[in-house]
C-alpha cells in the first residue's frame, strides 16, 4: 500500500478515508529511527494549514513527491525546499473563501456591537440593574482590508451590504472603482474604522500589523485577523489593547496557537475564536474531498487539481 506521512491533525473522515487505501503514519508518533526506517517509502506528506514542514524533513524523504495541504495557507511548508526537490504541493483554495469571509464579518459585527460582552452582561445578571452601554455602529463605516486576494475580495463584497466605504492595501495595485487602493498601510489604517487582515502569511507579511499600524488605527479602531497570527505583532497588539490605543479586536488566529495571551481574554472589546475560519461541516467535507482527489490524481499520474504553482 502507498505510504503517507501525516504531520498534523486532519478531520477524522479524511484520516479514515485515506487509511483504507494507504498506510498512514503519524509523524508525531514516530521515533527518529522509525522515521528513517520508512523514509524511502514515503511519497506523500499530508499536512494542514497550521503545519510546519521543514526543509530538513523534506530532504529526509528521498521518494517524497507530494505535500498535500488541508487548508489554503501553506506558509508552514518550506516551499522553496519542496520546489527545489521537485516535490509538488497542493492546497484547498476557493472552497473555504466564503466561510472565512463570513467569519471576518461576524467578528467585525461582534466586536463593534459587543455581542459577547452584552451576553456576559445578561449572564452576570447585570441587566436587572441597568442597561448595557451603547456600542459602535458598523453600517456606513470605513473598512480597510489588508491583502486583497480571494478572501479580501469576499469580505469586500459582504461589506458592501453594510454600505461601508471599502479600501485596501495589497502588494499588487488594485484597480477598482468600488475599492480604494492604498500603497501605504499606515495611511489605510489611519483612514479605517475597522482594519481586517486577510493577507497570506510569509516573509513579506510577517508582523505587518505592528505598533505603528495599530497606533494609526487609533483608539476607536478595530482590528480583525482572519489570516494568520504571524501577520500581526502580537506583543504590540496586547499593548494596544491593554493601553486602549485601539478600540478592540476580533481574532481567529494567533502567533502561537493554541496559546493565547491571557491579556486578550475576558474583555468585552476583544472576541477570540479558535482558528475556525473554514470550520463549517460543509466546507471541511469539501476540503477533505479535495485533498483526497489531489492525492488520488497524484497516484494515478494525473494532473493535480489544485497545485501551488509559485512560492508566494
Ligand atoms: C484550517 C487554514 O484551519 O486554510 C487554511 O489555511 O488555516 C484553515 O482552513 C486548517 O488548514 C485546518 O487545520
Amino acid at each position: 500500500m502507498p505510504v503517507i506521512l501525516r504531520v498534523d491533525k486532519v478531520p477524522q473522515v479524511l484520516a479514515e478515508a485515506l487509511a483504507h487505501e494507504h498506510t498512514v503514519y503519524e509523524y508525531s508518533k514516530l521515533s527518529a529511527k522509525a522515521l528513517s526506517d520508512i523514509a524511502g517509502e514515503i511519497q506523500v506528506i499530508l499536512a494542514s494549514g497550521e503545519s510546519t514542514v521543514t526543509a530538513s524533513l523534506i530532504n529526509q524523504l528521498p521518494e517524497l513527491k507530494l505535500i498535500a495541504v488541508f487548508g489554503v495557507g501553506y506558509d508552514g511548508v518550506d516551499i522553496h525546499a519542496a520546489f527545489e526537490r521537485n516535490v509538488q504541493v497542493t492546497n484547498t483554495p476557493d472552497i473555504l473563501t466564503d466561510d472565512v469571509a463570513d467569519l471576518g464579518i461576524a467578528l467585525m459585527l461582534n466586536v463593534s456591537r459587543k455581542i459577547n460582552g452584552a451576553q456576559k452582561f445578561i449572564e452576570r445578571g447585570n441587566w436587572l440593574s441597568g442597561s448595557y452601554p451603547p456600542s459602535t455602529k458598523v453600517s456606513g463605516g470605513r473598512l480597510g482590508i489588508v491583502g486583497f486576494g480571494r478572501i479580501g475580495r469576499a469580505v469586500a463584497s459582504r461589506a458592501k451590504g453594510f454600505a461601508m466605504s471599502i479600501a485596501c492595501f495589497d502588494k499588487n495595485p488594485v484597480d477598482s472603482h468600488e475599492v480604494a487602493y492604498y500603497d501605504n498601510l499606515l495611511e489605510l489604517a489611519k483612514n479605517s474604522d475597522v482594519l481586517m487582515v486577510c493577507a497570506s502569511a510569509g516573509k513579506e507579511s510577517h508582523k505587518l500589523i505592528n505598533h505603528d499600524v495599530l497606533s494609526a488605527l487609533g483608539a476607536k479602531g478595530i482590528l480583525i485577523n482572519i489570516a494568520r497570527g504571524s501577520v500581526v505583532d502580537e506583543e504590540a497588539l496586547v499593548e494596544a489593547i491593554t493601553q486602549g490605543t485601539i478600540g478592540g479586536a476580533g481574532l481567529d488566529v494567533f502567533a502561537n496557537e493554541p496559546h493565547i495571551p491571557q491579556a486578550l481574554l475576558d474583555r468585552d472589546e476583544v472576541v477570540v475564536t479558535p482558528h475556525i475560519g473554514s470550520a463549517t461541516q460543509a466546507t471541511r467535507a469539501a476540503m477533505a474531498k479535495l485533498v483526497m482527489d489531489n492525492i488520488a490524481a497524484f497516484y494515478a499520474s494525473q494532473a493535480l487539481l489544485t497545485p501551488v504553482t509559485s512560492p508566494d
